[in-house]
């Protein structure tokens, strides 16, 4: 039994860690300046000319925006967060590289929603559509775009313009903006080799303090930002197109069910806007000698501890639960047990009571669905003996990773006391290996690792075995 208890809290501390890797990504606050350790294309004395691209342009009255691919890829973006505004108080906005020969979708963000773009493509008076295309690198200029019923409708239809043709109807929104809530930190940064140090003096997210968050950039190209943590975490950042080696300008990255835009700017200022939520409750499925266990995690960001309580109602819980808050990893965490079988009545929602002496919040956060399939056969197990850097196997849920599905490795020593953390975390995988490339294992050392399957909302589910370090 006692075996049993530590094994499923290991694992909530391991989805604890995932969501510590996510909370930093909310404080990424990107930097610039222009040293840069530059890409594989500062090699390239003959790089082949970039495609043509178009580019949209409009006015709005305050959001983000951004186009994507049929595959819910973000191809460009923009944040009025910062601009000035014209003599009708509206925001420009300007969206570049918009690839050609791609259906595209164009969302604006408001603090009270998410709107598709829809324009009229048989010019009967009705905006039938929200797809649109290419043929040749075009200039879009929308006008004023207006949220009308729910849907953003621009001054001018995008399909006047030559080279542009309507696309049929597409319903389907990106995951990562299904939550509407935006929140805003900003600051200054500086960008010296290799170094991004990004001074953040102003957030309005619960969960995010102010001050200096320093990140080595380890790739800079025209259109990929690839920068490590101090707790080793790698985050990517993409931009449609950009200078090799110089970070100014507009950046997008998902993760899970989570969209950030770093707009880095040539003056020295950055912002950050995120819908990632400080508050979250997730599910969990492990498996003990047979059986299934079900439960939610629920957690709050807190580094400075600046609530105090914090309690969670929802389904399964009688009355409140009191959060206990952890101060190694600087947040507020409890679980509630669910049963041998997932819920059905989904979704479940919890509702968080943050109390601190400036008053209270509530948020809300769900759990859509359970991971049920677990890792098999997994390498090394049973106390195998390996070498101090080994490579871990599985088999997951079939070809690729399916159903947005990804892996996550985290490794654990056996004998470490409760609380148990992980001193290693792989990013998140596609495959179905990893080598270990965490701090040096101890000769004769023994530890526990966890292979976890994480859906599109940071759902998981946890498999676990034993190695011995020779
Ligand atoms: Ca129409
Ligand atoms: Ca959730």
């Amino acid at each position: 039994m006692k075996r049993q208890r530590q094994e499923k809290k290991r694992g909530f501390l391991s989805i604890s860690y995932l969501l510590i890797v996510l909370m930093i990504a909310a404080f990424t606050a990107c930097g610039g300046g222009g040293s840069g350790d530059g890409g594989s294309s500062n090699n390239n004395p003959n790089p082949t000319p970039a495609p043509a691209t178009g580019t949209i342009s409009g006015s709005v009255s305050g959001t983000i925006i951004v186009a994507v691919n049929d595959n819910g890829d973000i191809v460009a973006s923009d944040d009025t967060t910062g601009k000035t505004a014209d003599s009708n108080g509206n925001f420009p906005f300007t969206l570049t590289g918009i690839p050609t020969g791609v259906n595209i979708r164009v969302y604006l963000i408001t603090s009270t929603g998410v709107y598709p773009m829809y324009f009229d493509s048989n010019n009967d008076g009705t905006a039938d559509t929200n797809v649109f295309s290419l043929s040749s690198a075009a200039a879009i200029d929308l006008g004023y775009v207006a949220i009308t019923n729910q849907q953003a409708i621009p001054t001018t239809n995008p399909i006047t313009t030559q080279g542009v043709s309507a696309g049929a109807e597409n319903t389907n929104t990106p995951n990562y903006l299904v939550s509407g809530t935006f929140y805003t930190s900003s600051g200054t940064y500086t960008y010296t080799n290799g170094i991004l140090s990004a001074n953040t003096t102003s957030t309005n997210t619960i969960c995010n303090t102010t001050g200096v968050e320093n990140y080595t950039v380890t790739t800079l190209t025209a259109t990929t930002m690839i920068m490590v943590d101090s707790n080793a975490d790698t985050l990517t950042w993409t931009r449609p197109s950009g200078t090799d080696g110089d970070p100014v300008g507009t950046w997008t990255m998902t993760i899970f069910n989570y969209l950030w835009v770093a707009k880095i700017n040539a003056d020295g200022t950055f912002t950050v806007s995120e819908n990632f939520k400080c508050v979250k409750a997730d599910s969990l499925h492990t498996q003990f000698q047979g059986t299934d266990y079900y439960s939610a995690w629920v957690s709050v960001n807190d580094p400075t501890q600046q609530f105090t309580p914090v309690t969670v109602e929802g389904q399964y819980i009688s009355g409140s639960l009191s959060l206990t808050y952890n101060s190694s990893e600087g947040y507020w965490e409890g679980s509630i047990f669910l049963g041998p079988t997932p819920p059905t009545n989904l979704p479940l929602t919890y509702t968080f009571t943050l109390n601190s002496n400036t008053g209270t919040i509530t948020m809300t956060d769900d759990i859509e669905a359970f991971v049920v399939p677990l890792a098999t056969n997994l390498s090394p197990s049973g106390g195998q003996t390996v070498s101090a850097t080994p490579t871990f196997t599985w088999t997951g849920t079939g070809s690729g990773t399916g159903s947005g599905y990804t892996y996550m490795v985290s490794v654990f020593e056996s004998n470490c006391t409760s609380p148990c953390y992980g001193i290693w975390n792989s990013n998140l995988l596609t495959t179905t290996s990893v080598g270990y490339s965490g701090p040096a294992l101890t000769s004769s050392g023994a530890y526990f690792y966890d292979v976890l399957i994480i859906d599109a909302y940071g759902n998981a589910s946890i498999a676990e075995e034993s190695f011995v370090v020779q």
